[in-house]
Protein backbone atom coordinates (compact mmCIF):
# COMPACT_ATOMS: atom_id res chain seq x y z
CA UNK A 1 0.00 0.00 0.00
CA UNK A 2 1.19 3.91 -0.82
CA UNK A 3 1.40 5.74 1.66
CA UNK A 4 1.16 9.53 2.16
CA UNK A 5 3.71 9.09 4.75
CA UNK A 6 6.62 7.96 2.81
CA UNK A 7 8.42 4.80 3.17
CA UNK A 8 9.41 3.70 6.59
CA UNK A 9 6.40 4.59 7.59
CA UNK A 10 3.41 3.03 5.20
CA UNK A 11 1.47 0.08 6.34
CA UNK A 12 2.49 -3.77 6.47
CA UNK A 13 1.01 -6.44 4.55
CA UNK A 14 -1.13 -7.24 7.64
CA UNK A 15 -2.89 -4.25 7.12
CA UNK A 16 -0.94 -2.81 10.85
CA UNK A 17 0.67 0.54 10.95
CA UNK A 18 4.35 0.33 11.25
CA UNK A 19 5.79 1.38 14.35
CA UNK A 20 6.40 4.77 13.18
CA UNK A 21 3.30 5.27 11.64
CA UNK A 22 1.24 3.81 14.66
CA UNK A 23 3.43 5.59 17.78
CA UNK A 24 3.86 9.00 15.90
CA UNK A 25 1.35 9.87 13.20
CA UNK A 26 -1.44 7.77 15.69
CA UNK A 27 -4.74 9.58 15.69
CA UNK A 28 -6.32 6.22 17.39
CA UNK A 29 -7.53 7.15 20.80
CA UNK A 30 -6.15 4.30 22.47
CA UNK A 31 -2.25 5.36 21.23
CA UNK A 32 -2.33 8.85 21.94
CA UNK A 33 -3.60 8.10 25.83
CA UNK A 34 -0.85 5.48 26.08
CA UNK A 35 1.70 7.96 24.96
CA UNK A 36 0.22 10.58 27.00
CA UNK A 37 0.91 8.01 29.84
CA UNK A 38 4.30 7.70 29.09
CA UNK A 39 4.97 11.23 28.64
CA UNK A 40 3.59 12.10 32.03
CA UNK A 41 5.63 9.18 33.86
CA UNK A 42 8.93 11.41 32.41
CA UNK A 43 7.98 14.38 33.64
CA UNK A 44 7.28 13.13 36.69
CA UNK A 45 10.92 11.68 36.90
CA UNK A 46 12.09 15.14 35.94
CA UNK A 47 9.48 17.23 38.10
CA UNK A 48 10.37 14.65 41.04
CA UNK A 49 14.12 14.32 40.90
CA UNK A 50 13.70 18.44 41.43
CA UNK A 51 11.46 18.03 44.50
CA UNK A 52 13.92 15.70 45.40
CA UNK A 53 17.60 17.50 44.80
CA UNK A 54 15.13 20.39 46.96
CA UNK A 55 14.78 18.38 50.00
CA UNK A 56 17.87 17.17 50.09
CA UNK A 57 19.42 20.65 50.62
CA UNK A 58 16.47 21.68 53.07
CA UNK A 59 17.53 18.28 54.98
CA UNK A 60 19.82 20.57 57.53
CA UNK A 61 20.36 24.47 57.63
CA UNK A 62 22.85 25.47 55.63
CA UNK A 63 24.36 24.54 52.22
CA UNK A 64 24.44 21.52 51.22
CA UNK A 65 23.51 20.95 47.54
CA UNK A 66 23.43 24.41 45.17
CA UNK A 67 26.15 26.49 45.33
CA UNK A 68 24.26 29.10 43.58
CA UNK A 69 20.85 30.50 45.60
CA UNK A 70 19.46 31.41 42.26
CA UNK A 71 19.57 27.59 41.07
CA UNK A 72 17.82 26.91 44.23
CA UNK A 73 15.22 29.38 42.56
CA UNK A 74 15.03 27.97 39.01
CA UNK A 75 14.48 24.09 41.05
CA UNK A 76 11.19 25.41 42.85
CA UNK A 77 9.94 27.11 39.52
CA UNK A 78 10.58 24.22 37.30
CA UNK A 79 8.84 21.36 39.51
CA UNK A 80 5.82 23.45 39.89
CA UNK A 81 5.57 24.12 36.27
CA UNK A 82 6.72 20.88 35.02
CA UNK A 83 4.40 19.06 37.45
CA UNK A 84 1.56 20.81 36.87
CA UNK A 85 1.17 21.01 33.02
CA UNK A 86 3.50 17.80 32.10
CA UNK A 87 2.52 15.44 34.03
CA UNK A 88 -0.92 15.53 36.23
CA UNK A 89 -2.50 17.21 33.33
CA UNK A 90 -1.27 14.52 30.53
CA UNK A 91 -1.95 11.84 32.85
CA UNK A 92 -5.03 12.64 34.31
CA UNK A 93 -6.68 14.16 30.91
CA UNK A 94 -4.70 13.10 27.78
CA UNK A 95 -3.95 9.61 29.13
CA UNK A 96 -7.25 8.59 30.99
CA UNK A 97 -9.32 10.77 29.39
CA UNK A 98 -8.04 9.76 25.59
CA UNK A 99 -8.26 6.09 26.73
CA UNK A 100 -11.80 5.63 28.61
CA UNK A 101 -13.70 8.67 27.44
CA UNK A 102 -14.45 7.21 24.31
CA UNK A 103 -14.68 3.83 25.08
CA UNK A 104 -17.27 4.78 28.26
CA UNK A 105 -19.85 7.00 25.86
CA UNK A 106 -19.60 4.22 22.88
CA UNK A 107 -18.18 6.45 20.50
CA UNK A 108 -15.57 4.93 18.11
CA UNK A 109 -13.01 7.35 18.38
CA UNK A 110 -12.17 11.05 19.78
CA UNK A 111 -14.21 13.68 17.43
CA UNK A 112 -10.82 14.86 15.59
CA UNK A 113 -8.38 12.61 16.02
CA UNK A 114 -5.96 14.61 13.59
CA UNK A 115 -6.09 17.32 16.18
CA UNK A 116 -6.11 14.78 19.08
CA UNK A 117 -2.36 13.99 17.67
CA UNK A 118 -1.30 17.35 17.27
CA UNK A 119 -2.38 17.75 21.03
CA UNK A 120 -0.03 15.24 22.22
CA UNK A 121 3.04 16.11 20.08
CA UNK A 122 2.86 20.04 21.26
CA UNK A 123 3.67 18.58 24.26
CA UNK A 124 7.21 17.38 24.07
CA UNK A 125 7.82 20.25 22.27
CA UNK A 126 6.80 22.59 25.32
CA UNK A 127 8.82 20.57 27.78
CA UNK A 128 12.01 20.62 25.18
CA UNK A 129 11.18 24.93 25.40
CA UNK A 130 11.19 24.21 29.36
CA UNK A 131 14.51 21.72 29.63
CA UNK A 132 16.22 24.55 27.09
CA UNK A 133 15.59 27.44 29.48
CA UNK A 134 17.22 25.67 32.60
CA UNK A 135 20.39 26.00 30.31
CA UNK A 136 19.97 29.58 28.90
CA UNK A 137 20.93 33.02 30.97
CA UNK A 138 17.67 33.97 33.37
CA UNK A 139 19.01 35.93 35.60
CA UNK A 140 22.33 38.48 36.64
CA UNK A 141 23.01 35.03 38.72
CA UNK A 142 23.02 32.52 36.48
CA UNK A 143 20.77 30.00 33.77
CA UNK A 144 17.45 29.54 34.15
CA UNK A 145 14.12 31.16 35.23
CA UNK A 146 13.70 31.68 39.31
CA UNK A 147 10.42 33.34 39.65
CA UNK A 148 8.03 30.92 40.61
CA UNK A 149 6.06 28.94 38.39
CA UNK A 150 3.46 31.86 38.99
CA UNK A 151 5.66 34.33 37.29
CA UNK A 152 5.01 37.29 38.62
CA UNK A 153 6.28 40.36 37.25
CA UNK A 154 8.89 42.02 37.94
CA UNK A 155 10.45 38.77 38.58
CA UNK A 156 9.71 37.69 35.13
CA UNK A 157 9.98 41.00 33.74
CA UNK A 158 13.13 43.41 34.61
CA UNK A 159 13.89 40.45 37.21
CA UNK A 160 15.02 37.99 34.11
CA UNK A 161 16.82 39.58 31.77
CA UNK A 162 18.15 36.64 29.08
CA UNK A 163 16.06 33.84 27.12
CA UNK A 164 15.22 31.40 30.05
CA UNK A 165 12.09 33.24 30.70
CA UNK A 166 11.40 33.55 26.99
CA UNK A 167 11.64 29.80 26.32
CA UNK A 168 9.27 29.40 29.42
CA UNK A 169 6.70 31.37 27.47
CA UNK A 170 6.68 29.92 24.02
CA UNK A 171 6.87 26.27 25.92
CA UNK A 172 3.78 27.51 28.62
CA UNK A 173 1.91 28.65 25.03
CA UNK A 174 2.41 25.32 23.56
CA UNK A 175 1.02 23.54 26.12
CA UNK A 176 -2.26 25.88 26.78
CA UNK A 177 -2.83 25.41 22.85
CA UNK A 178 -2.56 21.30 23.57
CA UNK A 179 -4.61 21.44 26.10
CA UNK A 180 -7.11 23.95 24.16
CA UNK A 181 -7.03 21.56 21.29
CA UNK A 182 -7.66 18.76 23.76
CA UNK A 183 -10.47 20.53 25.51
CA UNK A 184 -12.40 21.02 22.31
CA UNK A 185 -11.56 17.83 21.34
CA UNK A 186 -13.25 16.38 24.60
CA UNK A 187 -16.31 18.42 24.36
CA UNK A 188 -17.78 17.89 20.71
CA UNK A 189 -17.09 14.16 21.35
CA UNK A 190 -19.01 14.20 24.22
CA UNK A 191 -21.67 16.30 23.45
CA UNK A 192 -21.77 14.89 19.75
CA UNK A 193 -20.91 11.13 19.28
CA UNK A 194 -22.50 9.01 22.20
CA UNK A 195 -23.90 6.08 21.55
CA UNK A 196 -28.04 6.34 21.10
CA UNK A 197 -29.08 5.81 24.28
CA UNK A 198 -26.35 7.25 25.97
CA UNK A 199 -27.90 10.46 27.45
CA UNK A 200 -26.30 13.07 29.66
CA UNK A 201 -28.06 11.77 33.05
CA UNK A 202 -26.59 8.42 31.86
CA UNK A 203 -23.07 9.09 30.89
CA UNK A 204 -20.02 7.68 33.54
CA UNK A 205 -18.82 9.69 35.98
CA UNK A 206 -15.66 9.73 34.60
CA UNK A 207 -16.69 11.10 31.32
CA UNK A 208 -18.84 13.86 33.39
CA UNK A 209 -15.72 14.82 34.78
CA UNK A 210 -13.51 14.91 31.90
CA UNK A 211 -16.73 17.25 30.14
CA UNK A 212 -16.39 19.91 32.76
CA UNK A 213 -12.69 20.17 33.19
CA UNK A 214 -12.67 20.67 29.75
CA UNK A 215 -14.74 23.51 30.02
CA UNK A 216 -12.33 24.83 32.53
CA UNK A 217 -9.49 24.56 30.13
CA UNK A 218 -11.41 26.21 27.51
CA UNK A 219 -12.38 29.06 29.96
CA UNK A 220 -9.13 29.45 31.49
CA UNK A 221 -5.88 28.40 29.42
CA UNK A 222 -6.75 31.82 27.11
CA UNK A 223 -6.33 34.15 30.17
CA UNK A 224 -2.90 32.28 30.55
CA UNK A 225 -1.96 32.57 27.54
CA UNK A 226 -2.94 36.32 27.12
CA UNK A 227 -1.26 37.25 30.81
CA UNK A 228 1.93 35.09 29.07
CA UNK A 229 1.77 37.15 25.79
CA UNK A 230 1.60 40.23 27.69
CA UNK A 231 4.39 39.53 29.62
CA UNK A 232 6.44 37.88 26.84
CA UNK A 233 6.18 41.77 25.28
CA UNK A 234 6.52 43.70 28.36
CA UNK A 235 9.97 42.49 28.28
CA UNK A 236 10.81 43.18 25.08
CA UNK A 237 12.89 46.44 24.82
CA UNK A 238 10.57 49.68 24.21
CA UNK A 239 8.17 47.39 24.34
CA UNK A 240 4.48 47.75 26.20
CA UNK A 241 4.20 48.19 29.89
CA UNK A 242 1.37 46.58 31.03
CA UNK A 243 2.78 45.64 34.19
CA UNK A 244 5.04 48.38 34.46
CA UNK A 245 4.24 51.18 37.29
CA UNK A 246 6.59 53.26 35.67
CA UNK A 247 5.25 52.94 32.17
CA UNK A 248 1.32 53.29 33.87
CA UNK A 249 0.64 49.52 34.16
CA UNK A 250 -0.06 47.09 37.18
CA UNK A 251 2.16 44.57 38.63
CA UNK A 252 -1.26 43.37 40.64
CA UNK A 253 -3.31 42.91 37.01
CA UNK A 254 -0.72 39.78 36.30
CA UNK A 255 -1.75 38.27 39.48
CA UNK A 256 -5.46 39.09 38.76
CA UNK A 257 -4.86 37.42 35.17
CA UNK A 258 -2.85 34.53 37.03
CA UNK A 259 -5.45 33.47 39.18
CA UNK A 260 -8.08 33.51 37.42
CA UNK A 261 -6.70 31.14 35.45
CA UNK A 262 -4.28 29.22 38.37
CA UNK A 263 -7.66 28.62 40.53
CA UNK A 264 -9.66 26.63 38.13
CA UNK A 265 -6.60 25.11 37.12
CA UNK A 266 -6.79 23.41 40.61
CA UNK A 267 -10.20 22.07 39.43
CA UNK A 268 -8.67 20.78 35.94
CA UNK A 269 -6.47 18.58 37.94
CA UNK A 270 -8.66 17.33 40.73
CA UNK A 271 -12.10 16.65 38.86
CA UNK A 272 -11.13 13.75 36.39
CA UNK A 273 -9.86 11.90 39.61
CA UNK A 274 -12.75 12.76 41.12
CA UNK A 275 -14.46 10.99 38.20
CA UNK A 276 -12.01 7.88 38.35
CA UNK A 277 -12.21 7.83 42.39
CA UNK A 278 -16.11 7.50 41.86
CA UNK A 279 -15.93 4.21 38.93
CA UNK A 280 -13.73 2.91 41.75
CA UNK A 281 -15.58 2.98 45.19
CA UNK A 282 -19.10 2.06 43.07
CA UNK A 283 -16.86 -0.90 41.94
CA UNK A 284 -14.87 -2.39 44.88
CA UNK A 285 -18.36 -1.43 47.14
CA UNK A 286 -20.27 -3.50 44.66
CA UNK A 287 -22.93 -0.78 44.60
CA UNK A 288 -23.69 2.11 41.70
CA UNK A 289 -22.85 4.93 43.03
CA UNK A 290 -24.59 7.39 45.67
CA UNK A 291 -26.25 10.20 44.19
CA UNK A 292 -25.25 9.79 40.73
CA UNK A 293 -27.06 13.30 39.68
CA UNK A 294 -25.52 15.04 42.61
CA UNK A 295 -22.10 13.77 41.99
CA UNK A 296 -22.27 15.19 37.99
CA UNK A 297 -23.83 18.43 39.02
CA UNK A 298 -21.63 18.75 42.15
CA UNK A 299 -18.69 18.75 39.42
CA UNK A 300 -20.30 21.53 37.73
CA UNK A 301 -21.35 23.56 40.24
CA UNK A 302 -17.29 22.91 41.59
CA UNK A 303 -16.47 24.10 37.92
CA UNK A 304 -18.80 27.44 38.14
CA UNK A 305 -18.03 28.71 41.04
CA UNK A 306 -13.76 27.87 40.74
CA UNK A 307 -14.03 30.83 38.20
CA UNK A 308 -15.21 33.31 40.79
CA UNK A 309 -13.07 32.70 43.83
CA UNK A 310 -9.48 33.19 42.48
CA UNK A 311 -8.24 36.30 44.21
CA UNK A 312 -8.25 34.27 47.90
CA UNK A 313 -4.35 33.42 46.35
CA UNK A 314 -3.84 37.42 46.68
CA UNK A 315 -5.12 38.20 50.30
CA UNK A 316 -2.08 40.38 50.56
CA UNK A 317 -1.85 42.48 48.12
CA UNK A 318 -3.55 44.94 50.05
CA UNK A 319 -7.11 44.85 48.72
CA UNK A 320 -10.25 45.96 50.22
CA UNK A 321 -11.73 44.41 53.12
CA UNK A 322 -14.90 43.97 51.33
CA UNK A 323 -13.11 42.88 48.34
CA UNK A 324 -11.95 39.95 51.05
CA UNK A 325 -14.93 39.12 52.91
CA UNK A 326 -16.43 38.20 49.01
CA UNK A 327 -13.89 36.12 48.22
CA UNK A 328 -13.74 34.42 51.55
CA UNK A 329 -17.81 33.75 51.13
CA UNK A 330 -17.09 32.39 47.47
CA UNK A 331 -14.53 30.41 48.55
CA UNK A 332 -16.05 28.39 51.53
CA UNK A 333 -19.43 27.72 49.24
CA UNK A 334 -16.91 25.36 47.32
CA UNK A 335 -16.51 23.26 50.31
CA UNK A 336 -20.63 22.50 49.81
CA UNK A 337 -20.62 20.69 46.20
CA UNK A 338 -16.96 19.07 47.89
CA UNK A 339 -18.76 17.54 50.59
CA UNK A 340 -21.50 16.54 48.47
CA UNK A 341 -19.08 14.60 46.56
CA UNK A 342 -16.99 12.86 49.89
CA UNK A 343 -20.22 11.99 51.29
CA UNK A 344 -21.77 10.36 48.44
CA UNK A 345 -18.25 8.24 48.06
CA UNK A 346 -18.98 7.17 51.81
CA UNK A 347 -22.54 6.49 51.23
CA UNK A 348 -21.41 4.44 48.26
CA UNK A 349 -18.96 2.66 50.25
CA UNK A 350 -21.88 2.22 53.55
CA UNK A 351 -23.56 -1.01 53.49
CA UNK A 352 -21.63 -2.07 50.47
CA UNK A 353 -19.50 -5.30 49.69
CA UNK A 354 -16.30 -4.09 50.02
CA UNK A 355 -13.46 -5.35 48.29
CA UNK A 356 -9.85 -3.99 49.77
CA UNK A 357 -8.05 -4.57 45.98
CA UNK A 358 -4.83 -1.95 45.40
CA UNK A 359 -7.11 0.47 43.26
CA UNK A 360 -9.93 0.52 46.11
CA UNK A 361 -6.85 1.78 48.66
CA UNK A 362 -5.69 4.36 46.48
CA UNK A 363 -9.28 5.51 46.31
CA UNK A 364 -9.53 5.09 49.85
CA UNK A 365 -6.39 7.11 50.70
CA UNK A 366 -7.33 9.77 48.15
CA UNK A 367 -10.55 10.94 49.79
CA UNK A 368 -8.49 10.88 53.31
CA UNK A 369 -5.80 13.14 52.17
CA UNK A 370 -7.92 15.03 49.55
CA UNK A 371 -10.31 15.71 52.29
CA UNK A 372 -6.95 17.05 54.68
CA UNK A 373 -5.86 19.61 51.90
CA UNK A 374 -9.55 20.62 51.49
CA UNK A 375 -9.89 21.31 55.50
CA UNK A 376 -6.81 23.31 55.20
CA UNK A 377 -7.88 25.14 52.02
CA UNK A 378 -10.78 25.77 54.13
CA UNK A 379 -8.33 27.57 56.82
CA UNK A 380 -6.60 29.46 54.55
CA UNK A 381 -9.63 30.56 52.80
CA UNK A 382 -9.75 33.05 55.61
CA UNK A 383 -8.41 36.21 54.78
CA UNK A 384 -7.81 37.21 58.31
CA UNK A 385 -5.99 33.73 58.51
CA UNK A 386 -4.18 33.64 55.71
CA UNK A 387 -2.48 36.97 56.23
CA UNK A 388 -0.09 34.81 59.24
CA UNK A 389 -0.08 31.78 56.78
CA UNK A 390 0.29 33.27 53.01
CA UNK A 391 4.00 32.36 51.77
CA UNK A 392 4.86 29.86 54.45
CA UNK A 393 5.36 26.42 54.40
CA UNK A 394 1.40 25.84 55.55
CA UNK A 395 0.45 27.09 52.20
CA UNK A 396 3.06 24.40 50.47
CA UNK A 397 1.84 21.27 52.69
CA UNK A 398 -1.74 22.50 51.96
CA UNK A 399 -2.03 21.97 47.68
CA UNK A 400 0.81 19.02 48.22
CA UNK A 401 -2.12 17.59 50.08
CA UNK A 402 -4.73 18.61 47.20
CA UNK A 403 -2.26 17.37 44.03
CA UNK A 404 1.02 15.11 44.94
CA UNK A 405 -2.12 13.50 47.31
CA UNK A 406 -5.00 14.09 45.78
CA UNK A 407 -4.40 14.41 42.12
CA UNK A 408 -1.52 11.90 41.74
CA UNK A 409 -3.59 9.24 44.11
CA UNK A 410 -6.37 9.91 41.15
CA UNK A 411 -4.04 9.32 38.52
CA UNK A 412 -2.58 6.04 40.62
CA UNK A 413 -6.13 4.98 41.37
CA UNK A 414 -6.99 5.03 37.85
CA UNK A 415 -3.94 3.23 36.81
CA UNK A 416 -3.98 0.49 38.63
CA UNK A 417 -8.10 0.10 38.07
CA UNK A 418 -7.57 0.30 34.32
CA UNK A 419 -4.22 -1.62 34.18
CA UNK A 420 -5.58 -4.61 32.62
CA UNK A 421 -7.94 -3.19 30.09
CA UNK A 422 -4.85 -0.98 28.92
CA UNK A 423 -1.92 -3.44 29.03
CA UNK A 424 -3.79 -6.58 28.97
CA UNK A 425 -2.12 -8.42 31.45
CA UNK A 426 -2.68 -7.89 35.24
CA UNK A 427 -0.63 -5.78 37.85
CA UNK A 428 1.86 -7.12 40.25
CA UNK A 429 -0.05 -7.06 43.59
CA UNK A 430 2.74 -7.56 45.71
CA UNK A 431 5.13 -4.45 44.28
CA UNK A 432 1.64 -2.66 43.59
CA UNK A 433 0.93 -2.79 47.46
CA UNK A 434 4.61 -1.94 48.26
CA UNK A 435 4.80 0.92 45.69
CA UNK A 436 1.29 2.00 47.81
CA UNK A 437 2.41 1.75 51.20
CA UNK A 438 5.76 3.61 50.21
CA UNK A 439 3.95 6.10 48.94
CA UNK A 440 1.57 6.66 51.35
CA UNK A 441 3.98 6.79 54.36
CA UNK A 442 6.58 8.49 52.61
CA UNK A 443 4.36 11.53 51.15
CA UNK A 444 2.51 11.80 54.64
CA UNK A 445 6.17 11.83 56.22
CA UNK A 446 7.17 14.54 53.79
CA UNK A 447 4.32 17.00 53.79
CA UNK A 448 2.55 16.51 57.22
CA UNK A 449 5.34 18.49 59.16
CA UNK A 450 5.31 21.27 57.00
CA UNK A 451 1.87 22.66 58.45
CA UNK A 452 4.16 22.90 61.35
CA UNK A 453 6.68 24.57 59.94
CA UNK A 454 4.23 27.10 58.19
CA UNK A 455 2.59 27.58 61.52
CA UNK A 456 6.02 28.14 63.14
CA UNK A 457 6.55 30.94 60.38
CA UNK A 458 8.87 29.12 57.76
CA UNK A 459 8.83 30.79 54.64
CA UNK A 460 8.15 28.98 51.23
CA UNK A 461 10.94 29.26 48.23
CA UNK A 462 14.00 29.72 50.63
CA UNK A 463 17.18 27.75 50.50
CA UNK A 464 18.12 27.80 54.02
CA UNK A 465 16.60 28.58 57.30
CA UNK A 466 17.49 28.81 60.85
CA UNK A 467 17.99 25.48 63.41
CA UNK A 468 14.81 26.11 65.25
CA UNK A 469 12.92 24.82 61.89
CA UNK A 470 15.63 21.63 61.62
CA UNK A 471 13.23 18.98 63.59
CA UNK A 472 10.10 19.39 60.89
CA UNK A 473 12.60 19.89 57.85
CA UNK A 474 14.39 16.67 58.87
CA UNK A 475 11.40 14.58 59.02
CA UNK A 476 10.21 15.85 56.10
CA UNK A 477 13.41 15.45 54.19
CA UNK A 478 13.74 11.34 55.27
CA UNK A 479 10.05 11.35 53.98
CA UNK A 480 11.36 12.41 50.35
CA UNK A 481 13.83 9.17 50.51
CA UNK A 482 10.94 6.84 51.44
CA UNK A 483 8.52 8.47 48.56
CA UNK A 484 11.72 7.49 46.21
CA UNK A 485 11.79 4.08 46.89
CA UNK A 486 8.08 4.21 46.71
CA UNK A 487 8.59 5.57 43.06
CA UNK A 488 11.61 3.08 42.56
CA UNK A 489 9.02 -0.03 43.51
CA UNK A 490 6.42 1.50 41.40
CA UNK A 491 9.02 0.78 38.55
CA UNK A 492 9.88 -2.51 39.81
CA UNK A 493 6.19 -3.10 39.61
CA UNK A 494 5.78 -2.04 35.76
CA UNK A 495 8.72 -4.23 34.85
CA UNK A 496 7.70 -7.29 36.14
CA UNK A 497 4.25 -6.75 35.61
CA UNK A 498 4.98 -5.83 31.26
CA UNK A 499 8.26 -7.72 31.27
CA UNK A 500 8.85 -10.33 33.34
CA UNK A 501 6.15 -11.98 34.30
CA UNK A 502 2.87 -11.42 32.22
CA UNK A 503 -0.55 -13.17 33.93
CA UNK A 504 -3.10 -12.26 31.42
CA UNK A 505 -5.86 -10.18 32.50
CA UNK A 506 -9.60 -11.44 31.99
CA UNK A 507 -12.18 -9.65 30.33
CA UNK A 508 -13.82 -8.90 33.12
CA UNK A 509 -11.59 -9.16 35.83
CA UNK A 510 -12.80 -7.90 38.28
CA UNK A 511 -15.51 -10.33 38.65
CA UNK A 512 -19.02 -10.61 38.31
CA UNK A 513 -21.14 -7.86 39.80
CA UNK A 514 -18.25 -5.50 39.31
CA UNK A 515 -18.78 -5.04 35.82
CA UNK A 516 -19.23 -1.21 35.01
CA UNK A 517 -21.12 0.78 32.41
CA UNK A 518 -17.89 0.85 30.37
CA UNK A 519 -16.99 -2.47 29.64
CA UNK A 520 -20.77 -2.99 28.35
CA UNK A 521 -20.29 -0.69 25.58
CA UNK A 522 -19.12 -0.92 22.02
CA UNK A 523 -15.84 0.89 21.07
CA UNK A 524 -14.79 -0.34 17.77
CA UNK A 525 -11.41 -2.94 18.28
CA UNK A 526 -8.77 -1.47 16.17
CA UNK A 527 -6.17 -3.92 15.17
CA UNK A 528 -3.69 -3.70 17.70
CA UNK A 529 -6.46 -4.22 20.84
CA UNK A 530 -5.81 -6.86 23.35
CA UNK A 531 -7.09 -10.24 24.43
CA UNK A 532 -8.93 -7.92 27.28
CA UNK A 533 -10.99 -6.16 24.63
CA UNK A 534 -14.55 -5.87 26.26
CA UNK A 535 -17.00 -8.26 24.29
CA UNK A 536 -20.03 -6.28 22.87
CA UNK A 537 -22.19 -7.53 24.57
CA UNK A 538 -26.41 -7.44 23.81
CA UNK A 539 -29.26 -6.57 26.15
CA UNK A 540 -29.50 -10.11 27.55
CA UNK A 541 -25.54 -9.33 28.34
CA UNK A 542 -23.97 -11.90 25.56
CU1 LIG B 1 -7.55 28.94 44.56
Amino acid sequence: MVSIYGDDAHDHDDGKPGFWARWFYSTNHKDIGTLYLIFGIISGLIGGYLSFMMRMELGEPGIQVFDSYHTYNVFVSMHGLIMIFFMVMPALIGGFGNWFVPIMIGAPDMAFPRMNNLSFWLLPVALICLMISFFVPGSAAGNGFGGGWVMYPPLSTSGSPGPAFDFIIIGLLAAGFSSIFGAINFITTILNMRAPGMTMHKMPLFAWGVLVTAFLLLLALPVLAAALFMLFTDRIDGGTGFFNPAMGGDPEMFQHLFWFFGHPEVYIMILPAFGIVSHVISTFSKKPIFGYLGMAYAMVAIGVVGFVVWAHHMYTVGMDVNLKAYFLAATLVIAVPTGVKIFSWLATMWGGSITMTLPMLWANAFIFLFVVGGVTGVVLANAGVDAALHDTYYVVAHFHYVLSMGAVFGIFTGFYYWFGKMFGVMYNKFWGAVHFWLFFVGVNMVFFPQHFLGMQGMPRRYVDYPVEFSLYNQISTYGAYVTLAGVAAFFVMLIWSLIIKRVPADDNYWGEGATTLEWTLPSPPPYHQFNTLPRISDDDGH
